[in-house]
């Protein structure tokens, strides 16, 4: 889905801001009832300071007017969200004109010229949903509990470790577009063995038929490169999109119809290859070593609402220590972040939704690996298909995407594993256009010995927690399960890279010992320390991306001290003891042959 700006045939204006809001029910053609006014975008949860309304489960509305723009006849008018988390029904004048499942990709209503050939001023209302159960992704346990009063409240006890933040997360635009339109832009680059030669291919989709397509590549210094003939073209010494060195090419496409220019965009797109060989994990031929985060969009007061500042110092912040990479752990981040990792050439892995898909994973800190039945309860499919289909259709031009995640630690080791995850690998691979590495981030109780999926993907992509969740606070226990289990799996995949997606330890900033004792700041440099002995033996391991880049809120749980605290950083982004030594040893693994075979 193209990202809405500005053309010289579309004109993109903003909804956001104030919008009346309400918790509870409503019908859409009356006026929203209410005093209360929400920020579009954010989550709500954290600035309404209120407890109750914060947990709040159910239906929750926003309402705002805007004055009709002026449109010609062969203009349309359309309503697009970045996010709404988790559901949305869309409304115009009471009328619904839209409806989108899945709290982390965008998706747009065409608004009917009906609905305001009389009107100059629109009622806009949304209906939104944060309810989570076992057919949603991320997974979430729903009940309802008798309150005092004989009603009933709806709950979801998340089955995953992140709050479960709401509302109109990312920016909601109103777009005159023609309405014959450029609907998708699909950029393929294909390099030679030297790197040298670019061949370009792009196909664009148009709502309807037209009669020609332009296409020009320009380049960061805004020279035509070249032109493009059937959608094709070749450019020689190209400059390749680079780890931490980022360069864009911009393909600027018009559509003709009867001699006419209907439509134009521009799209951003960066040569780089990306391959799986030989146990490696290759970015423009060369052998990469991921150095970075698992991440969360979570920052005080916006929740997982959009902070761009925030997302620029966060990846500020991350090449600042070395880093080179991060994963949009646990669900899409906003195309605006997308954006940003392309321009500053940091490498993401791009992640579904997909958490959770663990049979009552919050019962207990029981790490026995017993089949809890999770795949014949899991009613996920039609939603892991969605999520699926819409992150590739946002994301596949991002060069900073090298891998798709299929999911994050769902119950892998259990009957029927394989059976539910081969589709979605394979579905990743047929929609992709360049044909990206797939993986799935397995969890710590799915081991060698047991695990169903992992010869599906390309890259072994693991969470450990030696030293915390298993054989807490002794880092010499931890150093020997962590050793026998890397080594098994090189052993049992020789062909498939490892990457370690987590590891971390819970610390509290401000927290000392003379020893290694949980929690201390001291325990945390000694405890990364001890992984990175072990993770320098093992020669197909090719990144580290430590759990979590800041601590992050969560939901209430009794290892949780208001919220997760393995950051590196605290929530407001201040280093803590370890980032020192991160930065001494990050700085001192170069991006490319790390490790020689
Ligand atoms: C995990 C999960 C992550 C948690 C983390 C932890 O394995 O993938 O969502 O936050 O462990 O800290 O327990």
């Amino acid at each position: 889905m193209l990202y809405p700006i500005g053309t010289k045939t579309r004109t993109v204006m903003d909804l956001n801001g104030l919008w009346n809001f309400k918790l509870g029910e409503h019908h859409p053609s009356d006026l929203l009832s209410t005093k209360e006014v929400m920020v579009v975008p954010t989550s709500f949860n954290d600035v309404v300071v209120d407890k109750e309304k914060r947990q709040y489960i159910g239906d929750f509305w926003y309402e705002r007017f805007f004055e009709v723009p002026t449109l010609s006849d062969t203009e349309e008018l359309v309503v697009r969200f970045g996010s709404v988390t988790h559901h949305a029904k869309v409304y115009i004048n009471g009328e619904l004109i839209g409806e989108h499942k899945g709290g982390f990709t965008p998706f747009e209503c065409v608004i009917p010229e009906s609905l305001y050939s009389d009107e100059t001023n629109l009622k806009i209302s949304v209906c939104a949903n944060n309810e989570l159960n076992y057919s949603t992704l991320p997974v979430g346990n729903y009940i309802e509990e008798e309150q005092e009063d004989g009603t009933n409240k709806k709950v979801v006890k998340e089955n995953f470790d992140f709050f479960n933040y709401a509302g109109i997360h990312r920016p909601v635009k109103l777009i005159i577009r023609p309405k014959i339109h450029i609907e998708d832009i699909v950029i393929t680059t294909e390099l030679n063995d030297t790197l040298t030669t670019a061949d370009i291919k792009a196909t664009v989709v148009t709502s309807s038929p037209i009669d020609a397509i332009e296409m020009t590549i320009i380049d960061e210094d805004r020279q035509v490169v070249e032109r493009l003939t059937d959608g094709q073209a070749t450019i020689h010494n190209p400059r390749l999109w680079e780890v931490l060195d980022a360069y864009l090419y911009n393909l600027h496409v018009e559509i003709i119809k009867d001699g006419q220019v209907v439509d134009s965009y521009d799209e951003k797109f960066g040569i780089r290859t990306v391959k799986v060989e030989n146990g490696q994990f290759l970015i423009n031929n060369k052998p990469f070593y991921f150095k970075g985060f698992g991440k969360h969009e979570d920052t005080f007061i916006n929740g997982r609402g959009l902070n761009e500042a925030a997302n620029l110092m966060d990846l500020n912040l991350l090449k600042e220590i070395g880093a080179n990479s991060f994963r949009t752990s646990h669900y899409p981040y906003s195309e605006e972040m997308m954006r940003l990792a392309d321009r500053m050439g940091v490498v993401v892995i791009d992640e579904v939704a997909a958490v959770g898909l663990f049979q009552n994973f919050n019962a207990s800190l029981d790490l026995k690996p017993t089949d809890r039945g999770t795949w014949q309860v899991m009613e996920t499919h039609e939603a892991h298909e969605q999520a699926i289909r819409e992150l590739v259709k946002r994301d596949k031009n991002h060069p900073c995407v090298v891998m798709w995640v299929v999911a994050n630690e769902p119950a892998s080791h259990e009957e029927g594993a394989h059976e539910y995850f081969e589709p979605f690998v394979k579905l990743y691979k047929e929609l992709d256009p360049q044909d990206r590495p797939v993986t799935l981030v397995n969890m710590l109780i799915s081991t060698p010995e047991n695990d169903k999926v992992m010869d599906l993907v390309d890259v072994i992509s693991l969470n450990r927690y030696y030293g915390w969740y298993v054989d807490h606070g002794d880092l010499a226990k931890g150093a020997k399960g962590l050793k026998d289990e890397l080594e098994k799996w090189q052993e049992l995949y020789p062909e498939k890279p490892i990457l370690m997606t987590e590891y971390g330890a819970d610390t509290l900033p401000g927290l000392h010992s003379m020893w290694d004792i949980p929690y201390t700041e001291e325990f945390q440099v000694d405890y990364y320390d001890m992984h990175h002995r072990i993770f320098d033996e093992i020669p197909n391991l090719v990144g580290e991306q430590v759990w979590n880049f800041a601590d992050f809120e969560t939901n209430l749980m009794i290892i949780r001290v208001q919220g997760n605290h393995k950051g590196l950083f605290s929530r407001n982004r201040q280093p803590k003891q370890v980032v020192r030594e991160f930065k001494k040893r990050w700085t001192n693994i170069p991006n490319y042959n790390y490790k020689t075979k």
